[in-house]
């Protein structure tokens, strides 16, 4: 029999194919979907008769989680807990929550030689994965994402993790910033200097959030902290968000920031890199779109304040996010995968222009929520 094709690049895959036992020949694994940080693909089995069968296999970043054990105590403790909720709910908890294929040793992931973790998911037939919003695709994604709001409601947030440390406190990447601009190791500030005061000028609008949380106003909540549309798979029959997936940064975190970070990935029709800063427009429909969506998933399980903080949490996702674009382009690009010198540049300046444009129309941000909040 053939060896499984495996990417060239990545031999390590061939090694952690060999922990695992498939129900039928494994084809090849494939470098899948898009995401920034770990290291996805996807494994294919040919049955001698039937369909293909798929699984996800997915290689945590040891610099981005450098306790990725923890992190897959988390993820146990999150999917056990969904799986109840949904079977009491009466849902099919095999594609309304992630799993874990155990390893030939019985074990819940793979270790290889450098420490890096390896993880093996059944893939999630018939859904689909989605790069850019259209108002019914958001909506429902964002009821997806309230729901699970609610659904977490009730989960020990006490028991997580922190999976990265300080991950959404925005005076901390802000601190980090300045950090790496005084080192500028890569002798990048000097052509960045509009994108540095841009930052610079919002050093205040940094502590909103965490000072709301500090006097009480905001509650600490489990949130799932990297709520793009692309971590949820949509059921292709119902158009429905079917699953959250991507669960590494579940942890106790404020309820406004997953809301902002939706609005933030989703709530436009550019790419998160595109060049044409002229294509990159905060589309006030699609955030109307999201926040009902939002607000009917979550159920009134929101307080006032934190209907209050919504549009914060959008501006201060966005600001972070381009904080933390920009900070990694300056440290020289360690952080979020590039396929490209400038990537992170032109990922920091689209959401400076989102963040610009989210500034303009924030009372009419406001009147959205308050249409929407009972
Ligand atoms: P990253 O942290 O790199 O963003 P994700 O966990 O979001 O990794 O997975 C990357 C992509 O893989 C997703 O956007 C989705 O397309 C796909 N994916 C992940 N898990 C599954 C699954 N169980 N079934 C089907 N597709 C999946
Ligand atoms: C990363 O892994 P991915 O692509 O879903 C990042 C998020 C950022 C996002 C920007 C663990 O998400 O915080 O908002 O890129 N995840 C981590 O697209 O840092
Ligand atoms: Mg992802």
């Amino acid at each position: 029999m053939n060896a499984p094709f495996v990417p060239e690049n990545d031999p390590i895959v061939a090694e952690v194919l060999t922990a695992y036992d498939f129900p039928a020949t494994v084809l090849g694994a494939v470098r899948y979907g898009q995401g920034h940080i770990n290291d996805t693909f996807c494994v294919v089995c040919q049955p001698q008769e039937g369909d293909a069968i798929r699984f996800i296999l997915q290689g945590l970043s040891l610099a981005a989680f450098p306790h990725p054990e923890e992190l897959m105590e988390n993820f146990i403790g999150i999917t056990s807990y969904l799986r109840k909720k949904i079977v009491e709910n009466g849902g099919d908890p095999e594609r309304e929550t992630l799993s874990l294929v155990k390893t030939k040793d019985g074990k819940d992931f793979y270790t290889d030689a450098s420490g890096k973790v390896w993880r093996l998911s059944p893939f999630i037939e018939n859904t689909d994965c989605f790069q850019k919003a259209t108002p019914e695709l958001f909506e429902a994604s964002a009821r997806t994402f309230g729901r699970l709001q609610l659904l977490m409601s009730g989960f020990p947030a006490e028991t997580l993790h922190e999976t990265i440390y300080k991950f959404h406190d925005t005076e901390n990447r802000y601190a980090n910033f300045e950090k790496a601009l005084a080192e500028d190791k890569m002798g990048r500030a000097k052509d960045v200097a509009a994108e540095i005061q841009f930052v610079k000028d919002r050093k205040a609008d940094c502590s909103v959030a965490l000072q709301a949380l500090r006097e009480g106003k905001l509650p600490l909540r489990v949130t799932h902290n990297d709520t793009k549309l692309n971590n949820i798979l949509v059921d292709r029959a119902t158009g429905e968000g079917i699953c959250v997936i991507d669960l590494d940064t579940t942890m106790p975190g404020l309820s406004i920031n997953d809301f902002g970070d939706s609005i933030r990935f989703g709530a436009n029709h550019s790419a998160e890199d595109e060049k044409d800063l002229s294509k990159v427009n905060f589309d006030i429909e699609l955030y109307e779109a999201y926040t009902r969506g939002f607000l009917e998933g979550a159920a009134g399980c929101l307080t006032e304040n934190e209907l209050e903080y919504l549009p914060w949490g959008a501006r201060l996702m966005t600001l972070e996010c381009g904080i933390r674009f920009l900070t990694d382009y300056l440290e020289g690009d360690n952080y979020f995968r590039i396929h490209y010198p400038e990537q992170n540049l032109d990922r920091t300046r689209t959401q400076f222009k989102l963040v610009k444009d989210m500034e303009e129309q924030f009372d009419a941000m406001h009147a959205v929520v308050a249409k929407y909040a009972k």
